[in-house]
C-alpha cells in the first residue's frame, strides 16, 4: 500500500477521529482550540502532505504562495469554505475537499429551533425561571407568535435548505424561497415550495426569514439595510449559514427601532466576535457557532475527512474535492 502521508491537523477533532487518524496517516496535532495565530498557521503548513483545516484559518492567497510545494490537499473539516481562497489553491493545484451532506440534518434542526424559540421566546421564559422571577402566570404573559400557518423564506435551497423546508412543513409553515435558480421540478413538488426570483418581493412579503445559502463574495451583504428594509416589522430573521451575508450593524439598528421583530442568529459578521448592539437585546438569540455541534455530525464530519485523506493517500480523487466554479 502507499506511504503514509504527513497529515498536519490545526484544530483537535473527536478523539476517535484522531485515533483513526494516527492510524491512518503520519498525524500530528496542533491542539490549539482557540484562534491559531497567523504565523503558527503558515509554519503548520510548511512541513506536511495535508493540512486539515476548520473556519477558524484563514487560508487565503498569502497562505498559497507561502505554501511549500509538498503541500497538496486541504481538507477542510466543515462544508462551507468561504475562508479559503479555493481560486488561488487550483491554481497553485492543491486539492481542496470539503465535508458536505453529513451536517445537513443537524443545521436544519438548530434552524427550526431558531425559528421555534425566536417565535415564542423560549430564552427570555426561561431565563425568567432561572432568575426566580416567575412568580404568577398571566394571561398575556410573554406572547410570542403562533409558527403555524406563518410564510417562511428561505434563503439558499441547497441540501440544508431543503431540509429545513421539510420540518418547517410539518410544522405547518407555507415554504418559500429564494435562490439562483428553482430547484427541480421534483425537488419542488416533494417541498411544496415556491419560488422567488425576486429576492426583494420575497423579503416583503415572508413572517420569518431563514438563511441557509454559502458565504463567500457571491454572497456578502445580500441581506444589506436597503434589503433588510423590505422586511414587515413582525418579521423575524434566522441566520445558520455565514454572518457575512448579513450587513450586521443594520440588521441591530432594525432591530433597536423596531423594525423587525426578532432574530435567531448562530453566526457573525466577524466571528467570534459580536457586534455589541446585538447584545443585551430580548428580541435576540444569539448563539456561538452551535448549528452543527452534535456529536454525530462532528463524528461523521470527522470521518468524511478521513475518506477524502485516504482516498487521495490511496492515489485516487477525493470525493469531495471543492472546485472552483469559474474554472
Ligand atoms: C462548523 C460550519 O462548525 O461546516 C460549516 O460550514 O460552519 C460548521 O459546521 C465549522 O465551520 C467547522 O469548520
Amino acid at each position: 500500500s502507499a506511504a503514509k502521508l504527513k497529515v498536519v491537523l490545526t484544530v483537535k477533532l473527536p478523539e476517535p477521529v484522531e485515533t483513526r487518524m494516527r492510524e491512518l496517516f503520519n498525524t500530528t496535532l496542533w491542539y490549539d482550540l482557540s484562534q491559531m495565530p497567523r504565523d503558527k498557521l503558515l509554519q503548520a503548513a510548511q512541513d506536511c502532505d495535508v493540512l486539515v483545516t476548520s473556519i477558524n484559518d484563514r487560508i487565503d492567497a498569502e497562505f498559497f504562495d507561502a505554501a511549500p510545494e509538498r503541500l497538496k490537499m486541504i481538507a477542510n473539516f466543515g462544508v462551507g469554505y468561504d475562508h479559503i481562497d479555493v481560486v488561488k489553491g487550483a491554481e497553485k493545484g492543491i486539492i481542496i475537499t470539503n465535508t458536505p451532506g453529513v451536517l445537513t440534518e443537524d443545521t436544519a434542526e438548530m434552524t427550526m429551533g431558531l425559528i421555534l424559540a425566536v417565535s415564542r421566546r423560549f430564552v427570555e421564559g426561561a431565563e425568567i425561571v432561572q432568575r426566580g422571577e416567575f412568580s404568577a402566570w398571566s394571561p398575556t404573559f410573554l406572547l410570542g407568535r403562533r409558527v403555524y400557518g406563518k410564510r417562511l423564506g428561505i434563503i439558499g435551497m441547497g441540501r440544508i435548505g431543503q431540509a429545513l423546508a421539510r420540518r418547517a412543513r410539518a410544522f405547518g409553515m407555507s415554504v418559500h424561497y429564494h435562490n439562483r435558480k428553482p430547484v427541480s421540478a421534483r425537488i419542488s413538488d416533494e417541498l411544496g415550495a415556491t419560488y422567488w426570483d425576486d429576492l426583494d418581493q420575497m423579503l416583503s412579503r415572508m413572517d420569518v426569514i431563514s438563511i441557509n445559502a454559502p458565504g463567500g463574495s457571491s454572497t456578502y451583504h445580500m441581506l444589506n439595510a436597503e434589503r433588510l428594509a423590505k422586511l414587515q416589522p413582525h418579521a423575524l430573521l434566522v441566520n445558520t449559514a455565514r454572518g457575512q451575508i448579513v450587513d450586521e450593524q443594520a440588521l441591530a439598528a432594525m432591530l433597536r427601532e423596531k423594525r423587525i421583530a426578532g432574530v435567531g442568529l448562530d453566526v457573525y459578521e466577524r466571528e467570534p466576535a459580536i457586534n455589541p448592539e446585538l447584545i443585551g437585546l430580548p428580541n435576540a438569540i444569539l448563539l456561538p457557532h452551535m448549528a452543527s455541534s452534535t456529536i454525530e455530525a462532528r463524528t461523521d464530519m470527522g470521518d468524511r475527512v478521513i475518506l477524502n485523506v485516504k482516498t487521495f493517500q490511496d492515489g485516487h480523487r477525493p470525493p469531495d474535492r471543492v472546485i472552483p466554479a469559474m474554472l
